[in-house]
């Protein structure tokens, strides 16, 4: 019996441990760093395979430069939980790459007959194949691996950032940027290429483009990327009639970033009728810029098939359980004064975020939060004051009903405060937080409960 309750407890913490720090919420993975995603409807799930950031030390990658060793796989089948299904493939388990290149930079996967095909990005042993980048592949049954990095780069491909699309006939494609994107066509096994590389023409000449992403809709072929326009990357697009171009510039998906992170890396899916863009910022690291963080957000198209801008948002993308820890510090709006998010600890910042109120009137707007079917009675707010305050939660907007009436009180330190709900909310809602005083508070989270 002990027995299969330490097992009951084992599987439990495992389970929480994979969960915890990727929710539907921008950045969506808050436990590691994470960069560079690329996303894949593969079946009922998103899968997410991401570079991994670490930061150098002496000895270990190059200080204050980009450092990465392996690279982790992230699924959800609700856009909500995003499981960590661990290192699929790492710089010493490849045979051609240098053990300590600490330069597995952006990756890219796809299925065909059977297979998940893994491509990525590594330095290479340089006395068997040159110096720079070449391009790899691993090949798994299961999206999650395990993968088998195949013996040698291909052949032809000097470059980072691949990307692999295939299009409606069958025919695959694999893109990849060196100062210019390249592109050619795929043997069916894959892993050769099966046309001459062509560099795009069109694309802008001058500030760096990289990191290639190529999709189909209704006929029309997407090739997107980012390019230093100005002082750092904004993801641009181009669009065709044919996988290899010729490409005409489109637009701007993506403007810079409003944080200064210098790249920005993306790709594009549409599941069950609605468009992502995945991207990343430098969120768990303002002021460093090689240590990003991936996020999401919805994207849609214009009638003629140009790209509205994707605004970037806190929020994300997916519908939040209101009976699991609503994160009011990844708002979707917020009052012009008196609210602001700060990291709860800065000497360790995996901690996350909380909102602090500092004004009467102010308030955070978090949208999108289910409230399931049964009436959640109380509520519980993680929250901090040095004095008391009182905070009101309305359904809907700031002009919706008070669902809820919290008081903080004064202590200094983290408490978590249960009360009733004064009107149990009910659907798919918005959720306003609204300070009632000036008195300085900070929430952490909130939460509904039966
Ligand atoms: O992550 C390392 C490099 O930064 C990627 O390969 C580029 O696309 C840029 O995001």
């Amino acid at each position: 019996m002990k027995n299969i309750l330490f097992k009951k407890a084992l599987a439990l913490s495992i389970l929480i441990a994979c969960v915890h720090g990727a929710i539907a919420q921008n950045p969506l993975i808050r436990n590691m760093y994470s960069a560079d995603p690329s996303a894949r409807v593969f079946g009922d799930s998103v899968y997410v395979f991401p570079s991994h950031d670490i930061l150098a030390t002496p000895g270990r990658g190059r200080v204050g430069w980009f450092c990465m060793e392996d690279y982790h796989v992230y699924a959800s089948k609700d856009l909500i939980e995003w499981k960590d299904n661990g290192v699929i493939v790492t710089q010493t388990a490849v045979p051609w790459a240098k053990p300590d290149g600490y330069a597995m930079w952006a990756p890219d996967c796809i299925y065909r007959n059977g297979k998940y095909y893994f491509y990525f990005p590594a330095t290479p042993d340089s006395a068997l194949y040159g110096r720079g980048f070449a391009i790899g592949v691993a090949v798994a049954d299961k999206p999650s691996g395990p993968y088998v990095p195949q013996p040698t780069p291909i052949k032809k491909v000097h470059g980072i950032d691949p990307n692999v699309f295939i299009d409606k006939d069958g025919q695959a494609y694999l893109y990849w940027s060196q100062g210019n994107i390249y592109g050619a066509k795929l043997q069916d096994n894959m892993l050769e290429l099966a046309s001459e590389p062509v560099i795009f023409q069109g694309l802008p000449e001058k500030g760096l483009k990289e990191g290639p992403y190529v999709f189909e809709r209704n006929g029309l072929y997407y090739l997107t990327f980012p390019h230093v326009e100005n002082k750092t990357e904004r993801l641009e697009y181009a669009i065709g009639d044919n996988p290899l171009g010729p490409f005409k510039m489109t637009g701007v998906i993506m403007d810079e970033s409003a944080s200064g992170c210098w790249t920005n890396h993306h790709s594009v899916i549409q599941r069950n009728n609605q468009w992502y863009l995945f991207y990343h910022d430098k969120d768990l690291s303002p002021r460093f810029d090689k240590a990003r963080s991936i996020r999401a957000d919805s994207l849609s198209f214009n009638e003629d098939g140009t790209i509205k801008k994707v605004i970037p948002t806190l929020r994300g993308i997916g519908v939040t359980s209101a009976a699991g820890e609503i994160q009011i510090d990844r708002y979707s709006a917020i009052s012009n004064s008196g609210a602001s998010v700060a990291f709860i600890d800065t000497a360790d910042r995996f901690k996350g975020w909380k909102t602090d109120f500092t004004e009467a009137g102010a308030w955070v707007q978090y949208n999108t939060v289910d409230f399931g079917k049964k009436p959640l009675r109380s509520v519980e707010v993680r929250g901090m004051g040095e004095g008391a305050n009182t905070l009101e939660i309305h359904s809907g907007s700031i002009t919706g009903p008070v669902i809820a009436t919290v008081k903080i009180t004064a202590g200094g330190e983290w408490k978590t405060i249960k009360t009733p709900v004064s009107k149990a909310a009910s659907g798919t809602q918005n959720v306003v937080v609204v300070s009632k005083n000036n008195t300085p508070v900070s929430v952490d989270w909130i939460k509904f409960m039966q």
